[in-house]
Parts: structure tokens; C-alpha cells; sequence
């Protein structure tokens, strides 16, 4: 007699950090739809809405079957009366007319379109929308606005920025990083973290976190690495984000909360040689000289003093839903602070060293949750 796997809804956790979220989502008709209404939220900056529905979509994730009644969802959390009829739509009539509501809003399909573009958010979006901008084209058209430089490149590599990268684009970017930094610093210890480190195929951006075993730090490895980069024409754009951490300081009790250290946001010139066709008409010169053989990609590099490098990693590593009820987790269950530095004790009134993600779970009282099943 083979053994059926029991499931019990009452089970599942609040916290995401007590489940396990694989990129197998048998929801994602439910999931995108909860997205869509976290999103229009977000651009709404209605924070506890945007929650609600982030925190079910989460719940969702995690289940090991696709809901079919209403049944299903019994005994779940996180499953408010917004969250709850929107599922009973989705089951009778296959699709959320809230959700669709949303994706033909104008209000929304400007702020899509404008907080895609690198360097922009809600806010400069919401500034753009009430000067009567709608489109990108119109933004483009508006010479009188004042761009950031950040946004100037949003723009200028717009296409290659929101194609999606691939696994393949972060392993080239991730030999380039690492042959980089072991110019300056042989030991370095560089880690590709973020959606592509939980098992993700493509990603916005590629994140690395880079840390040197022993004492030895080195303020000015960023610098170093952007200025060959400069050299050897690679560099696209880059802001170096200057450490800010105090030892010591108590960590940050905001959820979500940006760390302390030195970081660099990136664009990287990648020379892909591409088979194109026109390469071989009979005016080869001319093609040759109009076929782009690069991509512009997004990448972060942080940098962290070796002994944080667990917590950074867990931090960085995300997903953001996953950090955020990690941080929730401790604070409200163990009475610890958690953010990417340190992990205190607010009892015993210490800091709780790690030198691995285990460790962090073990302190939390966690079980271990692996990096590809962190896709809350
Ligand atoms: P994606 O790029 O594939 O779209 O997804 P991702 O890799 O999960 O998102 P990300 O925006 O690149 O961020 C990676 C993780 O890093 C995310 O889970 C949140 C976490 N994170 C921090 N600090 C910061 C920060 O200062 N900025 C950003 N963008 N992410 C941060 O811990
Ligand atoms: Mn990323
Ligand atoms: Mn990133």
C-alpha cells in the first residue's frame, strides 16, 4: 500500500521561514494575481495591503497541490476576506476581475512602465504621473525634466535591462567578477547570491557577495574592481555605496531595512559574439560594424567583513518575503534583532556569532531551510 503524503493546513506557518517554498508553485494562477494586487498597492504606498497580499501569495507557494475548492485553503494563514474572495473567483471563473481590474487601470500601467526603468521608484513614478506623464515615450519626450544619472542609463539601456538575465549571463558575469577581485585580493571568497543562489533560471539583476577569510580588509577592492573595469571599457554605469556599519551598533529592527555595507550598484557591458545573419550579406563590413555584441546587465556586488559573511549571505540571498519573516520570526518568537550584520539576543543581551546559515537557524530555533526552497 503506497503512502498518501498527509497535509495539514493548520500546520503551515505564518512565517515563511518555516516552510519550504521550491520555484514549483502549483498556484501561480492565485500567486499572480496576489501579485498584481500587492504591486498596485505598492504604487499606492498602502504598505499593510501590499502585505496581505504578498504574505498569501507566500502561503500559496508552498503548498504541494494546486487549490481546486475553497477547501483547500481552510486553516491556511494569511488568508484574509480580500485574499479569500479573490480565490473564490479565480476558482469559479477561472480568472480575478480585481486582478484585471488592476492590469487595465492607467494609474498602474504608468507606474509598470515607469518603475522599470533603473533608478526609478514610486515615488518619482508618482511625480512623473500627477505632471501628467503616462508613458515612457512621454517621459522621453519631456526635455524640461531633470533625470538622475541613474535614470539617464535606466533609459539609455532600457531594452537590454528588462530582457531578462539568464543563468548562463550570471556564470559569464560571475568569472568576470571572480578573475576580477582575485586580481587585488587572491583569497577573496566570492558568492553569487540573490534569486539566482535560490535556484532561479533568470533573474532582474546578478547579486554577489564577496568577503576575505583572515583579518585582512581592504576599503578600497570596490574601487579597484570598478576602475580595471573602466579601463577595460566594461563599465556602463556604477554608485559606490560607502560602508556605514558602527561596531557594535544593535541591529536594525526595520523589516526591511537596507545594510551597512560598501556595495556598488552595476552595469556591466557583456560581449556575447551572436550569430546573426546579417553578418554574412554581401556588405559584411557595413553589418558587422551595426551588430551590437553586447548586453547591459544589472549587477551588485557587496562586500562584507568576513566575520558577518553568514548573515549577509542569508540576508542577501533573500527571497525578500523570506528575510522579512525571518526578521519578523525573531523578533516577535525569540526576542532577537536579526538584520545582515548580527544576530542579538534582546534576553541575554548578546551578539550570537555565526560562521554559517546553518548556524543562523539553529540560534533562530529554525530548521534548516536550503537556499532553493527560500522562494517565498
Ligand atoms: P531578481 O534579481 O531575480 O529579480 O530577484 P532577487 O535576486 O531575489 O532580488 P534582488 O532585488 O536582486 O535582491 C536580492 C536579495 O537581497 C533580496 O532578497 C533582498 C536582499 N537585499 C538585502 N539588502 C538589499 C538592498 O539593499 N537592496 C536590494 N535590492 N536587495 C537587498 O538584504
Ligand atoms: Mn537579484
Ligand atoms: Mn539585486
Amino acid at each position: 500500500e503506497s503512502e498518501v503524503p498527509s497535509f495539514t493546513a493548520s500546520k503551515v506557518s505564518q512565517y515563511s521561514c518555516q516552510r519550504k517554498t521550491t520555484l514549483n508553485n502549483f498556484n501561480k494562477k492565485f500567486t499572480d494575481a496576489f501579485e498584481i494586487m500587492a504591486e498596485n498597492y505598492e504604487f499606492k504606498e498602502n504598505e499593510m495591503f501590499c502585505l496581505e497580499f504578498l504574505r498569501a501569495a507566500s502561503v500559496l507557494k508552498c503548498l504541494p497541490f494546486p487549490v481546486v475548492r475553497m477547501k483547500d485553503i481552510q486553516g491556511l494563514p494569511c488568508m484574509g476576506d480580500q485574499v479569500r474572495d479573490i480565490v473564490e473567483e479565480i476558482i469559479e471563473e477561472g480568472e480575478s476581475s480585481r486582478a484585471k481590474d488592476v492590469l487595465n487601470d492607467e494609474r498602474y500601467k504608468s507606474f509598470k512602465q515607469f518603475t522599470s526603468v533603473f533608478g526609478v521608484g514610486v515615488k518619482t513614478s508618482e511625480k512623473w504621473y500627477r505632471m501628467g506623464l503616462r508613458t515612457l515615450e512621454e517621459v522621453k519626450a519631456e526635455k524640461t525634466l531633470k533625470l538622475s544619472k541613474m535614470q539617464r542609463v535606466g533609459l539609455l539601456y532600457y531594452e537590454d535591462l528588462v530582457s531578462c538575465v539568464s543563468k548562463a549571463e550570471a556564470d559569464a558575469v560571475g568569472l568576470i567578477v571572480k578573475n576580477t577581485v582575485r586580481t587585488f585580493l587572491p583569497d577573496a571568497l566570492i558568492t553569487l547570491t540573490g534569486g539566482f543562489r535560490r535556484g532561479k533560471k533568470i533573474g532582474h539583476d546578478i547579486d554577489f557577495l564577496i568577503t576575505n577569510p583572515g583579518p585582512r580588509e581592504d576599503d578600497d577592492l570596490l574601487h579597484k574592481v570598478v576602475d580595471l573595469w573602466k579601463k577595460q571599457g566594461l563599465l556602463l554605469y556604477c554608485d559606490i555605496i560607502e560602508s556605514t556599519f558602527v561596531k557594535d551598533q544593535l541591529p536594525s529592527r526595520k523589516v526591511d531595512a537596507m545594510d551597512n555595507f560598501q556595495k556598488c550598484f552595476a552595469i556591466l557591458k557583456l560581449y556575447q559574439p551572436r550569430v546573426d545573419n546579417r553578418s554574412y550579406n554581401a556588405s559584411k563590413e557595413f553589418d558587422m560594424a551595426e551588430v551590437k555584441d553586447w548586453k547591459a546587465i544589472r549587477v551588485d556586488l557587496v562586500i562584507c567583513p568576513f566575520e558577518q559573511y553568514a548573515y549577509a549571505l542569508l540576508g542577501w540571498t533573500g527571497s525578500r518575503q523570506f528575510g522579512r519573516d525571518l526578521r519578523r520570526f525573531a523578533n516577535h518568537e525569540k526576542k532577537m534583532i536579526l538584520d545582515n550584520h548580527a544576530l542579538y539576543d534582546k534576553r541575554k543581551r548578546i551578539f550570537l556569532k555565526a560562521g554559517s546559515e546553518e548556524e543562523i537557524f539553529a540560534h533562530l530555533g529554525l530548521d534548516y531551510v536550503e537556499p532553493w526552497e527560500r522562494n517565498a
